[in-house]
């Protein structure tokens, strides 16, 4: 299952939680930065050695993909979920949605 590490009151934890609802996802979401602290544990800086929020991982095993950084993980998310609708597979309309995200 989808984990989305961070604290609900940061705008770029809310920017991913966002995105998965868009996409009907199953996630869970672990309270993380902030008051919450997590980030400088030593296992979460395996996760994200930036100490920040938010995190994903996502899948099992050999599949399994963790990654930080927002904006990246928005990609990640609508490339796996909706290729060729969220995220679009013709470049002037696939990047316009990136000009827009960046
Ligand atoms: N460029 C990063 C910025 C991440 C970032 O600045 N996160 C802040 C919260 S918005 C953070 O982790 N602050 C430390 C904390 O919450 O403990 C992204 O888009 O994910």
């Amino acid at each position: 299952m989808l984990n989305i590490w961070g604290r609900i009151s940061s705008i770029n934890v809310r920017k991913v939680v966002w995105c998965a609802q868009e996409l009907r996802l199953d996630f869970q979401r672990t309270e993380a930065g902030g008051k919450f602290g997590v980030v400088q544990t030593p296992e979460y800086l395996a996760l994200n050695p930036n100490a920040m929020v938010p995190t994903i991982d996502d899948g099992e095993g050999a599949e399994r993909v963790t990654l930080w950084e927002s904006n990246v993980i928005v990609r990640y998310l609508c490339a796996k979920h909706s290729h060729g609708s969220l995220y679009p597979s013709e470049l002037p309309a696939r990047f316009d949605a990136e000009r827009w995200m960046d």
